[in-house]
């Protein structure tokens, strides 16, 4: 009955619920969410773990020792764990021209003080993930970023951030959170290829990875497994942000499973391995926005649906690739064979251009697709 379990490892950031439906045109529609009774009720409908920014938990400094201890209760309580944490450099109007990459050297200096200190918190609650999405990071006019300085200090800060988490002997890895635009007119490290290309010129590549969410990258008009895939070849899927989108418009952060739903089926395959690849093996994390419409009730029926529809895609996908039609199917498309090396053992680049190709034939095979799409597409339908 599509029931989640701690072994599905389902996560939700607590601002995701507890987001109150602040628009650009209209203030909160929804009344504030406490944190800590956010985290008993995501318990109660099967979430493994949560996950917060430093402010979604601990807005007020004041209070900061005593929500720790009833948030730490919470976890006890209910089994939960935190998996990742991240830190808010995007809210408030300090951050307005950019936090780690912002020309002001203060803003630069306190955006990585806040990060540090939020370190030393997901440590202490033994996450292993801390991410960072870089929401302002970016810029609105053409010679107002010099980009390629942005990026030596975006490169900066990481190095001295994973510096500081040796150092500390934490077990924590960064993962990077691309976005293209939203709030800032254009985002640095906008897609997931962008974000992995910066790690390659880090101190300690293999500390950092990413964090990919699925209306980002769609928002780009990119499809998502495809990045997932990619990733994963990489060894950077570190974590990922699940939810949906209608191609490419503002982030509409829905429930995973609504908007491009085809999109999501082939999400969940490639978080699977597709088939022969490697696999996802992190926490099944949800970052998607309760519509501004609903009220509290509509707020725990779209964090149930998230985990309910990855289970139903789970499911489905299970079923196309356990399916003896799809092996045969892909036998004919010849998928499988995408896995032998061009060249083979002890042949020459000479051999192969001796080699006689029937080039008239390969142009008119049978490439047998559509087939293996539209069994995809009935699997998903629920009708095979
Ligand atoms: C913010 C953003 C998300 C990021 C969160 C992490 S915050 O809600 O829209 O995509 O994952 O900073
Ligand atoms: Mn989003
Ligand atoms: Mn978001
Ligand atoms: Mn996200």
């Amino acid at each position: 009955d599509y029931a989640p379990t701690p072994d599905d490892k389902f996560s939700f950031g607590l601002w995701t619920v507890g987001w109150q439906g602040v628009d650009v045109f209209g203030p909160a529609s929804r009344s504030l969410l406490d944190p800590v009774e956010a985290t008993y009720k995501l318990a109660e409908l099967g979430a493994a773990a949560v996950t917060f920014h430093d402010d979604d938990l601990l807005p007020d400094e004041g209070e900061r020792a005593a929500t720790l201890e009833r948030f730490e209760k919470a976890l006890a309580d209910t089994g939960l764990g935190v998996e990742m944490v991240t830190t808010n450099l995007f809210s408030h109007p300090v951050f307005k021209e950019g936090a780690l990459t912002a020309n002001n050297r203060e803003v630069r200096r306190y955006a990585l003080s806040k990060v540090l200190r939020n370190i030393d918190l997901a440590a202490s609650l033994g996450a292993r993930t801390f991410v960072l999405w870089g929401g302002r990071e970016g810029a609105e006019h053409g010679a107002s970023k010099d980009v390629q300085a942005a990026l030596d200090r975006y490169a900066e800060s990481l190095n001295l951030l994973c510096g500081y988490v040796k150092e500390q002997g934490y077990d924590l890895r960064f993962a990077l959170e691309p976005k293209p635009n939203e709030p800032r007119g254009d985002i640095l490290l906008p897609t997931i290829g962008h974000a992995l290309a910066l790690i390659s010129e880090l101190e300690d590549p293999s500390m950092v990875g990413l964090n990919p969410e699925v209306g980002h990258e769609e928002m780009a008009g990119l499809n998502f497994a495809h990045g997932l895939s990619q990733a994963l070849w990489h060894d950077k899927l570190f974590h990922v942000d699940l939810n949906g989108q209608h191609g490419p418009r503002f982030d509409q952060d829905l429930r995973f499973g609504a908007g491009n739903l085809r999109g999501a089926f082939w999400t969940v395959d490639a978080l699977l391995g597709s088939g022969t690849s490697k696999a996802y093996d992190g926490y099944v994390h949800f970052d998607f926005k309760p519509p501004r419409a609903e009220a509290a009730d509509g707020v725990w029926d779209s964090a149930r649906s998230c985990m309910r529809n990855y289970l139903i895609l789970r499911e489905r996908v299970q079923a196309f690739r356990a399916d003896p039609d799809v092996a045969a199917a892909l036998e004919a498309a010849e998928v499988g064979t995408l896995s032998t090396p061009t060249l083979a053992d002890g042949e020459s680049l000479a051999d192969l251009r001796a080699a006689t190709y029937d080039v008239e034939g390969l142009a008119e095979r049978s490439i047998g697709m559509e087939a293996l799409d539209q069994l995809a597409l009935e699997h998903l339908l629920g009708v095979r």
